[in-house]
């Protein structure tokens, strides 16, 4: 049953693959499983019909016969245990390549999402400048002890595995502030995740679906 995932009808990004829906797109593509794509407005994701498939009003959702999820780490842990290639056979190895997707999700990710927030929403106040450095600092604290582990690993553990899919992810997100690039083997690491041809396959994807409304 070809599954379908929700995706902005307008990305605020731009094209940049910046949006949740797009690691849902890149572990559909790793395991070679064809999706459809409902596109939504803003406007769509707050109403009941949306709601019903994602309590938060939110992107992606998936839906796959009479199964629907959201949040983009359960989707992708879904996908990851209900096809081969994205968890290795192997029950630690397995456990640890989950516990990675774990630490990209709730170590990493929120330190990024508060300067996300801290750069966007908090435009404009008199103390941004000041929290800025506090903000992007606990950043580096995180990108510091992930670059120590990774040394010079092209993985997090092993093969390329969903715990590497979400670590990709969600440093993707650093792209515009710089902070990557203070550490050459996370910023070649994002890198090995991006060339992967999976990888283009869901960026072209959502990129495609940006054009799209441009021309339009
Ligand atoms: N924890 C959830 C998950 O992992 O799936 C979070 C889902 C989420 O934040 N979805 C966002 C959304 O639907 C899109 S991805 N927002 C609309 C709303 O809440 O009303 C977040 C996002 C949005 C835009 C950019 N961008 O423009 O760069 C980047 C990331």
């Amino acid at each position: 049953m070809t599954p379908t995932i929700t995706a902005f009808e307008q990305s605020p990004d731009r094209g940049s693959g910046q949006a949740r829906d797009m690691r849902v797109r890149w572990a559909l593509e790793e395991v070679g499983q064809p999706y459809d794509v409902r596109l939504v407005s803003f406007s769509q994701m707050k109403e009941p019909a949306h709601r019903a498939l994602h309590p938060f009003g939110q992107i992606p959702t998936y839906e796959e016969g009479d199964l629907a999820l959201f949040e983009s780490g359960a989707i992708v842990f879904h996908i990851a245990e209900r096809h081969a290639g994205l968890l290795p056979d192997d029950a630690n190895a397995r456990a640890r390549a989950i516990t990675w997707m774990f630490a990209a999700l709730s170590t990493l990710e929120p330190p990024i999402l508060e300067l996300q927030n801290a750069v966007v929403l908090e435009r404009g106040e008199s103390w941004q400048s000041q929290r800025l450095p506090m903000v992007e600092d606990r950043i580096r604290d995180r990108l510091g002890a992930l670059s120590d582990r990774l040394a010079d690993a092209d993985w997090l553990d092993g093969a390329f595995s969903a715990g590497d899919l979400m670590m990709v992810g969600v440093l993707r997100r650093l792209h515009r502030s710089g902070l990557l690039n203070e550490y050459p083997n996370l910023a070649a690491y994002v890198a090995r995740g991006e060339v992967r041809p999976a990888f283009k396959r869901a960026f072209d994807a959502q990129l495609a679906v940006f054009t799209a409304a441009s021309a339009g």
